[in-house]
């Protein structure tokens, strides 16, 4: 049976490729950090799982990885562990630096010194882009795997030092290790303080507000031109394990090729619940905005689709409607429990 060792398990695309995994039969070994308050609502699936298996560890931790490894003796291991808020990266650069780069690079060492050495997949992003972009045919932008990187944020630097120390150890030692370059990558799993969830939570709130007759405070947003290429993690965790059964180990680029601007996004979310003035119920917080922002994220994803057979199937409509449906059932839900509770 074959045995994988997920790192950041416990976050949105941890949790989805634990289940794929599972799906196709492997033994699956997520690593949890240590934290004061369960930190595993994303995995019930995977924990009623005979063939899943949650063990403590960090990738800040050399020592700790090199026991997990050597312990379970992997054929794949997934580093998807990251601080992997832009925002917060600008506020907590060191801690951002440890964990999304030193942590590759601790992983990287350990699969180095191994006699029997698994397949490593590291999650980079179109971030490392920065302001950078090519033209096609057209004269329309977009990045691919060849576009040059241009960081402009820790967050990004940590994923460029990660990105380069995983093509390094490829080329240098013959590491069987690959990037996938993801886009920005959404679900009903999404934290809630990445701008997709933030906005379908709100209009959740909003919506059962209405059937409330109760007012709630307006959304506060920070840039609403930003331009993201946004697809369904669901999708994209398939590319990732994809990658890492190829004969030969490359990187690649795993978008939707859409762009849509922040406004957008929220326009069509709000629209959901059939409000079509959404500048009434939102207001810009100058707070929220960044001290640099990537203004432009399209890629073009045709060497995955290629190579991996690999494409996008949720479009940017059917991933709004699945994250404010969720949200509002869940809303639903929570409302039933507090009723039954009185
Ligand atoms: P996420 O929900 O924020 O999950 C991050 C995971 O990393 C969590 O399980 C977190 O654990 C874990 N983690 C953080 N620090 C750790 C440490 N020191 N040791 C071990 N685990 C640690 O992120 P995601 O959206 O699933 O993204 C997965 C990966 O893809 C990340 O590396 C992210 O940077 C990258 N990426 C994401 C996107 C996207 O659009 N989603 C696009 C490109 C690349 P806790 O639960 O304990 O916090
Ligand atoms: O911001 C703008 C914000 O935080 C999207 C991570 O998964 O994808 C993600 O990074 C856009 C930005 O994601 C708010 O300025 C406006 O332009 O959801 P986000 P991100 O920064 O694109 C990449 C590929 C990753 O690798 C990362 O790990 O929305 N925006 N107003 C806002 N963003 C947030 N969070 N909150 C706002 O209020």
């Amino acid at each position: 049976m074959k045995q994988a060792i997920i790192y950041g398990v416990t976050g949105q695309d941890g949790s989805y490729l634990s289940e794929f995994l599972l799906d196709k039969g492997y033994k699956v070994i997520g690593v949890t950090r240590r934290s004061s308050n369960s930190n595993v609502s994303r995995l019930p699936l995977s924990l009623n799982n005979k063939r899943f298996k949650l063990v403590q560890g960090d990738v800040t931790d050399p020592a700790s990885i090199y026991r997990l490894l050597n312990k379970y003796q992997p054929h794949e291991v997934y580093n998807l562990a990251a601080q992997s808020h832009v925002g917060t990266s600008f506020e907590q650069p060191t801690t951002t630096w440890d964990i999304t780069a030193q942590g590759c690079m601790n992983i990287l060492e350990v699969i180095r010194s191994m006699s029997r050495q698994p397949r490593f997949y590291q999650a980079s992003s179109s971030e490392m882009f920065g302001d950078n972009f090519d033209y096609d045919s057209d004269g329309c932008s977009y990045q691919d795997e060849s576009t040059s990187f241009n960081p402009r944020s820790p967050y990004a630097i940590a994923k460029v030092a990660a990105h380069q120390a995983t093509s390094l150890y490829r080329d240098a030692y013959g590491l069987f290790a690959c990037s996938g370059i993801l886009f920005n990558h959404e679900s009903e799993r999404r934290g809630e303080e990445f701008l997709t969830r933030k906005v379908t939570k709100h209009v959740a709130d909003l919506h059962i507000s209405f059937l409330e007759g109760i007012s709630i405070p307006k959304l506060k947003l920070g840039n609403l031109k930003a331009r993201r290429d946004w697809g369904y993690s669901p999708d994209y965790v398939e590319a990732m394990w994809e990658m890492l059964q190829l004969d030969r180990p490359e990187d690649y680029v795993i978008c939707t090729g859409q762009s849509h601007s922040v406004k957008e996004f929220v326009k069509q979310a709000f629209q959901c619940i059939n409000i079509y003035e959404y500048q009434d119920y939102i207001e810009i917080d100058e707070k929220l905005r960044r001290p640099f922002e990537v203004p432009y994220l399209r890629g073009d994803s045709s060497k995955a689709k290629y190579d991996l057979g690999w494409e996008p199937k949720v479009t940017f409509e059917e991933l709004i409607d699945k994250m404010v449906i969720n949200d509002i059932q869940s809303r639903d839900r929570y409302h039933e429990d507090i009723t039954s509770f009185e």
